[in-house]
């Protein structure tokens, strides 16, 4: 059970905070209590914490229009008494790097997040391993091993999240679970292979080769759709998820990380997520008509054909 423990570690929600997870519970113990974030809901995920001896946050980069809210949560962390380390391998704001005085912060360029705490904590420890290896297939979008879009399926909610993070800590890699997930992503296989085809795609200024989904309402692995349309020549794939979140998927002749900043979102410089903040007329709009593209989404495919 989570229960009350002194130990948490705060996780992002995607395959790699879920191996993040696994790996500290076989480093620091099973009675870890796991909770789950991203960088937009790291603040709130910290406030909902009252005390700890240790705190771990990893895979969950720091979103540079929090910080001064994010320092005040670790000071008072660290008031009572609690340990923080901070583990990340996206890109921060050079200066968001002084929460260092705070917390053990390691930032390093890796696969994974998840491959860092296994690096740093239990080389020795095979298991962690082989989820670290998960971890770098999963999040650096090679998903060569077999099983790793069925992970993805898995790390929807937050209940499937915490039953991967148990399996993998003990070593379970395949079960009914997975099986159900595999069947899964060979039926989203066939309507990504669809959107493939029929997408929306346009050429930049320089000639980048750009495409535009709209994935809201729809549950699809979202970086494998990316992945297909690179493979069909797209530079970049822009893929709405939500009225207020997307995500740019590159395939590195851009660094797309600033872009990203200025729609209030970050990430790695070939994969990072931006946030739109809807005006009146779109919150309106997107409830008349939920294909309605909101004014800042519209900015950004501007940003994209001037690239
Ligand atoms: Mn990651």
């Amino acid at each position: 059970m989570q229960g009350n423990s002194r130990k948490i570690f705060v996780v992002h929600t995607d395959l790699d905070g879920v191996c993040s997870g696994a790996i500290a519970k076989r480093a620091f113990g099973n009675d870890l209590k796991i909770m789950f974030a991203g960088p937009r809901t790291l603040y709130n995920t910290l406030r909902k914490i009252k005390g700890c001896d240790m705190l771990g946050i990893v895979d969950v980069a720091l979103n540079h229009s929090d910080y001064e809210m994010i320092e005040k949560e670790i000071q008072r962390l660290k008031g009572s008494g609690c340990e923080v380390i901070w583990i990340d391998h996206h890109e921060w704001v050079e200066g968001d790097k002084k929460i260092s005085q705070y917390v053990k912060l390691i930032l390093e360029k890796s696969p994974s997040a998840a491959s860092i705490l296994y690096r740093t904590f239990l080389q020795n420890d095979e298991i962690a391993k082989k989820i670290a290896e998960i971890a770098d297939d999963g999040d650096s979008n090679r998903n060569e091993l077999e099983l790793t879009l069925a992970y993805k399926i898995g790390t929807r909610n937050n209940r499937e999240r915490l039953e991967l993070i148990n399996m993998f800590s003990k070593g379970v890699f395949y079960n009914e679970k997975v099986e159900t997930w595999k069947r899964q992503v060979e039926e989203e296989n066939k309507i990504i292979d669809d959107l493939v085809n029929n997408a929306n795609i346009f050429n930049s200024t320089s000639g980048l080769k750009i495409a535009i989904i709209d994935l809201r309402g729809k549950r699809l692995i979202g970086s494998l759709l990316a992945k297909k349309l690179q493979q069909k020549g797209v530079d970049i794939t822009f893929i709405l998820y939500t009225h207020t979140s997307g995500v740019l998927y590159g395939d590195g002749k851009v660094n797309l990380l600033n872009l990203a900043l200025k729609y209030n979102g970050g990430g790695h410089p070939s994969a990072c997520g931006v946030n739109f903040k809807l005006s009146f007329f779109d919150r309106v709009l997107t409830i008349v008509n939920k294909k309605h593209i909101p004014a800042e989404a519209k900015k950004l495919l501007k940003d994209l054909k001037r690239l």
